[in-house]
């Protein structure tokens, strides 16, 4: 499965290193953290200096993950400009989830780079090293068989960082993608003292709202939602959630309302990030490959989880309008 002439260039990389380097992605979710944290434990194990940095620092949706706020700020990367010699990407689908990263910092763009991604689509773009797995429910399930297939160490904290981008994933085992590889590797996975409860309970307990977060989740199901036969789509505005805390990670959640109103096989959340700059998540039933729509706007993913981002619009309701028009040409659905 995993090429053994492209581990072995990964395994030298490592062991020669005199530093590494983990980007978190700009918009890290439960499948990044866990692979990002999960390799920066086992390599600091194996005696590596190792330093993990992306544009949101640690991001205080995933402060119920141990160590997440081993993340800095990319805007501070220059300080450690000298100290590493390997850059790693992970479980991002295209180089635009490392933009911001990038145009802070781009000198990163002289020093070696090694992706490990389970995202197939990447509109080509390549970096020194790719050892890509589009069959991996999960990027964790992929890092998973990196550390087995190479010796490098793990523990419980390491086998928990991996179950946790498999839940996030597979949503916990019942995303389209869910098959007997992500069971097995959680099967393994359990061997480590893995406490399932436990990290359901403290992801729980992590994300959950404030009453005021509440109430301006509820105001955007109820103003911001669009319904055209079978698509679905909700804007927000930076007025909507301004003031809120990020890690609540409102449009996640707007997302899986979504998926509950009756009839709807497509959906799309646009949030405005700055002035004219939107951030764009697609999902979508089998039958629809949204990774097609998010290559569009030069973003990727998976066929039924797709994110982008766009340019351009005053609006974040003319964004949702233009990515409305683009989807159903791109789909073939009629428009309603
Ligand atoms: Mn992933």
């Amino acid at each position: 499965m995993l090429d053994k002439n492209l581990l072995k260039q990964l395994e030298s990389l490592v062991n020669n290193s005199q530093g590494i380097l983990i980007l978190a992605p700009d918009s890290p979710d439960g499948d990044s953290v866990g692979s990002n944290l999960a390799l920066l434990s086992s390599w600091q194990l194996l005696g590596k200096q190792v330093f993990w940095y992306g544009d949101r620092g640690n991001d205080p949706g995933y402060s119920y993950i141990k160590g997440n706020d081993l993340c800095q700020f990319s805007k501070n990367l220059k300080q450690i400009k000298g100290r590493f010699d390997l850059v790693f990407q992970m479980d991002a689908g295209s180089s635009q989830q490392f933009e911001k990263t990038y145009q802070s910092n781009p000198w990163l763009e002289e020093i070696k780079t090694v992706t490990i991604d389970h995202h197939g689509s990447r509109n080509g773009e390549q970096t020194d090293l790719m050892i890509v797995d589009p069959t991996a429910a999960a990027n964790t399930i992929l890092v998973f068989d990196i550390i087995r297939a190479l010796g490098w160490p793990i523990d419980q904290d390491i086998a928990e960082y991996l179950m946790i981008g498999i839940y996030a994933d597979t949503a916990g085992f019942i995303n389209a993608n869910t098959d007997a590889r992500s069971y097995q590797a959680a099967a393994d996975l359990m061997k480590y003292q893995v406490d399932p409860h436990r990290l359901y309970r403290e992801h729980i307990e992590g994300q959950a709202l404030d009453h005021i977060a509440l109430t301006r989740l509820h105001k955007i199901m109820s103003n911001n939602v669009v319904k055209r036969g079978v698509v679905a789509f909700a804007h927000i505005d930076n007025s909507d959630i301004q003031d809120l805390d990020p890690g609540h990670h409102i449009s996640h959640r707007v997302m899986s309302h979504l998926d509950h109103l009756k009839g709807v096989r497509v959906r799309f959340v646009v949030s405005e990030v700055d002035t004219n700059q939107y951030k764009i998540s697609f999902r979508s039933t089998t039958e629809y490959d949204v990774s097609k729509v998010a290559e569009k706007f030069s973003g990727g993913g998976h066929k039924v989880a797709a994110g982008a981002k766009l340019d351009g619009p005053e609006t974040v309701v003319q964004a949702a309008e233009q990515i409305y028009q683009v989807l159903i040409e791109e789909l073939g659905i009629e428009a309603a």
